[in-house]
């Protein structure tokens, strides 16, 4: 899905700031047709942001079900003639959109953006209103899968598997579009090292399309095509380079004879990506991942994107000598994206397809005695959903040259022989998507080489692992052994390229100990210290993303004290020992200097 733009011919409003909010504690808001009057009530809500912690109300907290988003919406008077759309960066997970009293459109999936058409039911110059339901149920329809039950006091409870907080809202940006009736649809551009640039447009028949490629720093054309599918060549093209980043602009400008219709500029770098035996690289250099699987996690905003942060977050990753990141365990907003397309940071694509592990509860073991993948659990419409996550995903993120692995799915049960059954069309649905990039999948420690039935199908070897934490936890010697160990068995067995996507210790801010002591800022140190031995000695292990960038929340749990305590920095971002640790490795590695960022070029 294209993201919404200024052009000449296209015009974009912010929806942002407050809205009506009312809380559907008996889920029967629809039938009562709460969008056809003002909301009850005088509550507002942030958007975009979480509602779970903005209000002094556990009823408001721990809801399960749907929640009301209204807002009086003035359509700007030259929109008369244009498709006028609302497009929501993500609503988490489902949303049901009503222009007036018409019910204009619905999504699932929590983490993409959609786009709901309301031309028919608005007049430029004038007021509509616009509600939104959001619903945070999670079923085993869903990715991520979940199962709602009920208290025999007949409160509702929402159950899911995985280790984060099931924060829900508009988290990402809302916005009035108005676009031309025969738009640009879509476009793919794919890039060589010679400075080739391909691109092949959807738009309607009849019209023309013409090309220019404009150099985003200097604003200059330097390569210019004509037609929907075809391609032009940049002389000394700059090259999208880690750690420095070098976008192009693909404007595309679409003729009825001389008139034209639309102009839309979809950014792209230059840039290639492949797998070579045991390395990945990046314009045919060798790449060393440094870095974070992260989240998207903030007090107060819970998932809600803020520019503020997300710059802080990055200048930290900046600071520490991390090149890369994970967008584990959803898709990331499309600021976060364009900052790591700007600026030269390496992503790892994730889809939300989190928790379809019955072996696991919220990142440790913990079998509730079901089958993953079966008619009760993981199942064909999990499935469909699973396909789903992977088109759209790859729809909104294809043209980014930060991207170079998609990650289908974090952590699924991949011993069960089922798996294979599950994955195999799901691996070839991302491959069709997009033939351009190495397609992988992060795999459980539960799942070595020798039980592991999928990881033949994938590209890159992408591994979790705890040594020293969940096991053998405080033993970091006998840990060190069993990890060399285990890695040297996917080293003999598949040759391909291995990336440490996590390895972390809960850590409490603070605590110390003289003694090898779990959850001391001290065990966290030895703890990555011995994981950076292992990795050392293997040439295959191109990569190392530690869990995780700062301590997060999750559900509640016996495990987990006021969230997941693995950061580097705690939760508001302060930097315990093992940030200094990492920052002193990570800016010393001859290995990871393709990609670091210079923090003095700024
Ligand atoms: C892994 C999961 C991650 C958890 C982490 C942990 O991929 O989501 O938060 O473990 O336990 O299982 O901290």
């Amino acid at each position: 899905m294209l993201t919404a733009i200024d052009t000449p011919t296209r015009e974009v409003r912010s929806l942002d700031g407050l809205w009506r909010f009312a809380v559907d504690h008996d889920n029967d808001g629809v039938e009562r047709r709460l969008f056809a009057d003002t909301l009850p009530g005088t509550r507002e809500v942030a958007v975009p942001a979480s509602v779970n912690d903005l209000f002094a109300d556990e009823n408001v907290r721990n809801h399960v079900g749907y929640w009301f988003y209204q807002r009086t919406v003035r359509v700007p008077r030259g929109w008369d003639g244009e498709q006028i759309l609302v497009r929501f960066g993500s609503a988490t997970h489902h949303a049901i959109v009503w222009a007036g009293d018409v019910e204009v459109g619905r999504h699932s999936g929590g983490y993409l953006p959609f786009e709901v058409d309301v031309t028919d039911h608005v007049t430029a110059g004038e007021e509509f209103r616009l509600t939104v339901a959001v619903d945070n149920r999670l079923d085993k329809t869903c990715i991520p899968p979940g199962w709602v039950t009920q208290t025999p006091d007949g409160r509702r409870q929402q159950h899911y598997l995985h280790d984060f907080y099931n924060y829900t809202g508009l988290h990402r940006s809302v916005e009035l579009v108005a676009r031309p009736r025969r738009h640009v649809e879509d476009v793919t551009v794919t890039t060589e090292l010679d400075g080739t640039v391909t691109w092949d447009v959807t738009a309607p028949e009849g019209l023309t399309v013409s090309i220019a490629v404009v150099d985003k720093q200097t604003g200059e054309t330097v390569a210019r095509g004509e037609g929907a599918r075809g391609s032009a060549t940049i002389d000394n093209p700059t090259l999208w380079t880690p750690g420095v980043g070098g976008m192009y602009d693909l404007e595309i400008t679409l003729r009825d004879d001389a008139a034209v219709v639309d102009v839309y500029l979809q950014p792209f770098g230059v840039r290639t990506v492949r797998v070579d035996g045991h390395r990945l690289l990046i314009n045919d250099k060798p790449f060393y991942f440094t870095g974070f699987g992260m989240h998207e996690d903030h007090e107060t905003l819970g998932k809600g994107h803020s520019d503020a942060h997300m710059i802080q977050d990055f200048e930290l990753l900046s600071w520490i000598g991390a090149n890369s990141l994970r967008t584990s365990h959803y898709p990331y907003s499309e600021q976060i994206m364009d900052y790591c397309d700007a600026h030269g940071i390496v992503v790892i694509d994730e889809t939300p397809a989190v928790g379809l592990n019955w072996m696991m509860s919220g990142g440790i073991l913990d079998s509730d005695g079901g089958t993953t993948y079966s008619a009760e659990n993981v199942n064909d419409k999990t499935q469909a959903s699973h396909a789903r996550e992977i088109r759209e995903l790859i729809a909104r993120d294809k043209n980014r040259p930060s991207v170079v692995i998609w990650s289908i799915a974090n952590e699924p049960d991949s011993v069960d022989p089922e798996a294979r059954t599950y994955f195999e069309p799901l691996v070839e649905l991302a491959r069709e998507c997009d033939p351009t990039r190495p397609v992988g999948f992060v795999n459980v420690m539960m799942a070595p080489h020798d039980k592991c039935v999928i990881s033949d199908l994938f590209d890159v070897i992408m591994l979790n692992r705890y040594y020293g934490w969940y096991f053998q936890s405080g033993d970091l010697a006998s840990a060190e052994a069993l990890f060399t160990e285990e890695l040297q068995g996917w080293v003999d067995r598949y040759g391909k390229p291995i990336i440490i996507t996590e390895y972390g210790a809960d850590t409490v801010a603070g605590l110390h100990s003289i003694y090898h002591q779990p959850f001391t800022e001290d065990y966290q140190v030895e703890y990555l210290a011995m994981n950076s031995r292992v990795f050392d000695s293997f040439d295959a292990v191109i990569g190392e993303q530690m869990w995780n960038f700062a301590d997060f929340q999750t559900k509640y749990g016996f495990a987990r004290v006021d969230g997941n305590k693995k950061g580097a920095f705690t939760r508001d971002r302060r930097p315990k020992a093992a940030a200094r640790y990492l920052r002193d490795r990570w800016l010393g590695m001859d290995s990871a200097a393709y990609g670091r960022r210079d923090p003095l070029a700024d």
